[in-house]
């Protein structure tokens, strides 16, 4: 006997008291999505009224969506009895709560911040009922559940500006325009960036200048901002505008590197989407941004841009690898990345730019058109696109979809036009569509989270925290073929095709066992991203998936 074999021999020594210790697969391999792409593509359902138009929505609850609209003449009214600018879709019962909003939210943006509290900014001008909402701070604490404002707060008015969550918890509110325009112009521009909360918790600091939104003219509105992984805590972002992009230091306030320009234009009225492709330990965080659809030219009748851009940040020399979006032109597209790491590019237009319909409704001209009814499901390893089912509704300019925790996607919105409009080819939209991808429609057995270090789920957000491991109860029959991965996923907070803050992150499995007191429980053994520029502190969900099918529900928790 070898040294080998009695090592081999003492390992088994040990395992054996703890017989129902799973051995776990490699991690990549067990994250592969089954070819489900072909067998089926996916079912949509409408499933009620929204009351007001979806153009900015953020999960806020295991089972509850925040909308906000624009000011316009929607039925349903609010407390004060103006009509309704905001309401909170049940996503159990597909019924709405009225909100309270007294500034103008055309066209704002969202950020979580590290405490758990939704931050929301920017607007325009306002009417006689509601206040200017171009320099309004409000705030959604799901606790509160209301939105608290302060009005006129911020120090510069932003139209149209991009939020992000922060390493540090705090949220970055960029650009703008002072009020609203199709095409941005030097003398509405706002090319400058604020951190909230400020300096001292009260007084906003002052504005940093940002040149980049000045060589971005005119299409940065609504510009893509990432949060960058690096292991020196720093809040390091990635900003595209037009077709630059850099990375900027935030806590130097410098360029750190600039990209290649991407082929085509993809921020506002040229609206692509963007995102961070999925994280994974197994990779150390390989970072890759993923930029899809736009328009080459400002004109009504221009095809969309059928290429996405896919580019490594962290590349000693960085270059846009393009493909051909799966061969569906798209501008205004959203962008949903699902909880096996797939991503399903949905909503928009084949032709045209975001904007309002031109003309009378009784001979309009739509400045979006040919909606694209079909999403396409992109797998990031295999970089392969299926085309799934057409929804039955255009969803074009002020539509948005999100991922919601039961894996499925919530799809609403669209009115390409300035006011409330039902008897127009493409209305302002209330109906709310779930659309449930393939790895929904398998009839495959799903894991139930149960608790998390003790936690009943869902019960309130769990406290994690970076670096450590977490402890899960996860029930399945255990006649079931055992293979368990997890992730992490931030939903962010998505309007105009911007999805804020999205992330995904792959979590590590360390251990895993079949708890032989139970009947159908295994406890899990996770390991937490190592440090907040991964992912950003405040509310995520985890998620833990077997054979790459998704839990029935991910578990709300809050990341510090
Ligand atoms: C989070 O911080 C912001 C500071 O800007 C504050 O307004 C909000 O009330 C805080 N939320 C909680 C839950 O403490
Ligand atoms: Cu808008």
């Amino acid at each position: 006997m070898n040294n080998c074999h009695l090592l081999l021999l003492l390992i088994g020594a040990l395992l054996l008291p703890i017989n129902n210790v799973l051995a776990l697969p490699h991690p990549m391999q067990a994250r592969q999505a089954p070819a489900t792409g072909d067998v089926a593509g996916g079912t949509w359902q409408i499933v009620g009224n929204t009351g007001v138009n979806a153009m900015h929505i953020f999960v806020s609850a295991p089972n509850k969506i925040i909308l906000i609209d624009k000011l316009e003449n929607n039925l349903i009214k609010q407390a004060s009895g103006q009509p309704a600018v905001s309401t909170e879709w049940n996503l159990d019962t597909n019924e709405i709560r009225i909100l309270d909003v007294t500034s103008d939210t055309f066209c704002s943006a969202g950020s979580w911040l590290g405490n758990g509290t939704m931050l929301h900014t920017g607007g325009d001008n306002g009417n006689n009922f509601l206040a200017a909402g171009q320099q309004t701070l409000r705030f959604y604490d799901p606790a509160v559940g209301n939105w608290v404002e302060m009005v006129g707060l911020m120090g510069s008015k932003r139209w149209y500006p991009t939020m992000l969550s922060l390493a540090n918890g705090k949220a970055l509110i960029l650009g703008g325009s002072i009020g609203g325009t199709g095409l941005n112009r030097a003398e509405i521009n706002n090319p400058t960036y604020t951190i909230w909360p400020p300096t001292d918790g009260v007084t906003p600091d002052p504005e940093v200048q940002f040149q980049f939104l000045i060589d971005t003219l005119p299409y940065n509105l609504y510009v893509m901002l990432h949060l960058v992984p690096n292991s020196e805590n720093k809040n390091l972002i990635f900003v595209l505008a037009n077709q630059q992009s850099i990375l900027y230091d935030l806590d130097t306030a410098t360029i750190v590197k600039n990209y290649p320009t991407i082929a085509v234009q993809r921020t506002y009225p040229q609206t692509g989407t963007s995102l961070i492709l999925p994280l994974y330990p197994e990779t150390n965080y390989l970072t890759e941004v993923m930029v899809c659809g736009g328009q080459k030219e400002f004109e009504i009748l221009s095809v969309a841009e059928a290429s996405c851009g896919r580019m490594d940040l962290n590349a000693a020399e960085p270059v846009w690898t393009m493909d051909d979006f799966g061969g569906l032109p798209r501008v205004m597209p959203d962008s949903v990345i699902l909880v096996n790491g797939e991503i399903l590019f949905l909503n928009g237009a084949g032709t045209g730019y975001a904007g309002f319909r031109k003309g009378k409704k009784t001979n309009p001209l739509w400045a979006n058109d040919n909606p694209t009814f079909n999403p396409v499901l992109y797998n990031p390893t295999t970089k392969i696109y299926a085309k799934m089912n057409p929804s039955s509704i255009a969803r074009m300019y002020h539509s948005v979809a999100t991922l919601t925790p039961d894996g499925s996607v919530f799809v609403a919105g669209s009115n390409p036009q300035g006011n409330v409009e039902t008897e127009v080819l493409y209305p302002t939209e209330y109906r709310a569509e779930i659309y449930s991808p393939p790895y929904l429609l398998t009839g495959a057995s799903r894991p139930t989270i149960v608790t998390i270090d003790g936690y009943i789920v869902n019960q309130g957000r769990i406290p994690i925290t970076y670096g450590n491991t977490a402890s899960i109860v996860v029930q399945l029959p255990k006649t079931e073929v055992i293979s368990f991965t997890a992730a992490i996923i931030h939903h962010g907070f998505v309007t105009h095709s911007t999805h804020m803050g999205q992330r995904y992150v792959g979590l590590v499995v360390k251990e895993a066992y079949s708890d032989a007191t139970t009947a159908d429980q295994y406890i899990l053994t996770i390991e937490l991203p190592p440090n907040p520029t991964i992912i950003a502190p405040g509310p995520s969900y985890i998620y833990v998936l077997n054979n790459n099918f998704p839990c029935v529900k991910g578990v709300e928790v809050l990341l510090n």
